[in-house]
């Protein structure tokens, strides 16, 4: 057993660290924790219950096929922010526009909150890990005004918290804001979640590379190599690699950051832009990645200076240990 710290615990005896807000951090991560409380209680009894499982029918803005879940969990998290006030703001890839909210307690919320409900929705059905992931900005915009477009096109620099939810073999809950990333594992008996991962580093070496393989043939000649060189046979450098892809970026992500590896989503012929979203699941992912020691860039870039112009942009993601992303980098721009 662990030391027995609770979440809220560590938030209150954590809360220095968060540069602006003591009161409204608590609020925030209230709302988060109880929204995924009742999200694993609902995706545990998905396979039985029909209002949960499958297609709506309709279409989000991408494009993509909405599950009923993806729907439910956006509903949920949108309700539990707008309970408290904190948050003036939220983007959600299940919704073209941005949610603005105008009622009086609002418009005085100091925060803008992005959220992909549910990451890797196409896992939903056949029982495997999914999750949720969130960003938190501060407005730039004055207070007691409603929210406008450029309190969520920050670039991920100006995240003051950013966090992941997964719903695997346990529940865990992991965040940042900005001093270190800590895990907590979720005890359903009793309904709490307890630090079980203090201050999370992903090893610098790692021997596990993650991606869609089978775009292979769309790769350009550089992703191509840096595939094969996964794949030769060194013993000095430990490969070949392990292969590991769930197909849920978080899941994959925190599996990377616990054992250490490197996870790719690249730009190919199939997805010109890559595939993944920069506001709601890379930045997030990417301030995790670099407070945990490691590295996530586009290929050019870090995720977290990239200029964001539009709320669903996409962008190619390589993130995880930081000597493999450095040899990475190498092959990419050879
Ligand atoms: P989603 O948010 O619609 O679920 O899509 C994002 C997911 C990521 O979790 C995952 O890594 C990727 O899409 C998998 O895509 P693919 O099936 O093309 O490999
Ligand atoms: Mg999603």
């Amino acid at each position: 057993m662990h030391n027995l710290i609770t979440l809220g615990e560590f938030i209150i005896k954590n809360q220095r660290d968060f540069p602006y807000a003591k009161g409204q951090l608590t609020n925030m991560f209230s709302a988060i924790t109880l929204a995924a409380k009742v999200m694993n209680s609902q995706i545990n009894k998905a396979g039985l219950v029909d209002e949960l499982m499958g297609k709506v029918g309709t279409e989000n803005v991408q494009g993509e096929e909405q599950k009923k879940l993806d729907v439910y969990a956006n509903k949920l998290f949108i309700n539990a922010l707008k309970a408290r006030n904190e948050v003036c703001g939220i983007a959600s890839e299940e919704e073209e526009e941005t949610i603005i909210f105008d009622n009086e307690s609002a418009i005085n919320g100091k925060y803008i909150f992005l959220i992909d409900p549910i990451d890797g929705s196409s896992n939903i059905e056949v029982n495997v890990s999914i999750g949720t992931v969130f960003a938190i900005y501060r407005r730039i915009s004055p207070i007691g005004k409603p929210a406008i477009l450029e309190d969520f096109l920050q670039t991920g620099r100006n995240q003051v918290g950013a966090g992941y939810v997964i719903f695997g073999s346990s529940t865990m809950f992991v965040f940042t804001t900005g001093n270190g990333v800590n895990g907590f594992t979720y005890d359903p008996s009793i309904g709490v979640f307890y630090l079980s991962h203090p201050n999370l580093k992903i090893p610098q070496d790692g021997n596990i590379y993650s991606i869609n393989e089978g775009n292979y043939a769309y790769f350009s000649d550089n992703m191509k190599a840096y595939v094969n060189y996964c794949k030769e046979i060194d013993e000095a450098s430990n490969r070949p690699y392990t292969g590991r892809y769930i197909g849920s970026m978080i899941a994959d992500l925190h599996r990377n950051i616990l054992k250490g590896g490197v996870y790719m989503y690249p730009n190919s012929q199939k997805s010109p832009q890559g595939k993944l979203r920069l506001l709601y699941e890379c930045n997030p992912m990417a301030l995790l990645i670099e407070q945990a020691g490691g590295m996530a860039t586009n290929g050019q870039q870090p995720i977290l200076d990239i200029e964001p112009t539009d709320i669903h942009e996409r962008t190619p993601f390589y993130g995880g240990s930081m000597h493999m992303m450095e040899q990475l980098h190498k092959i990419l721009h050879a």
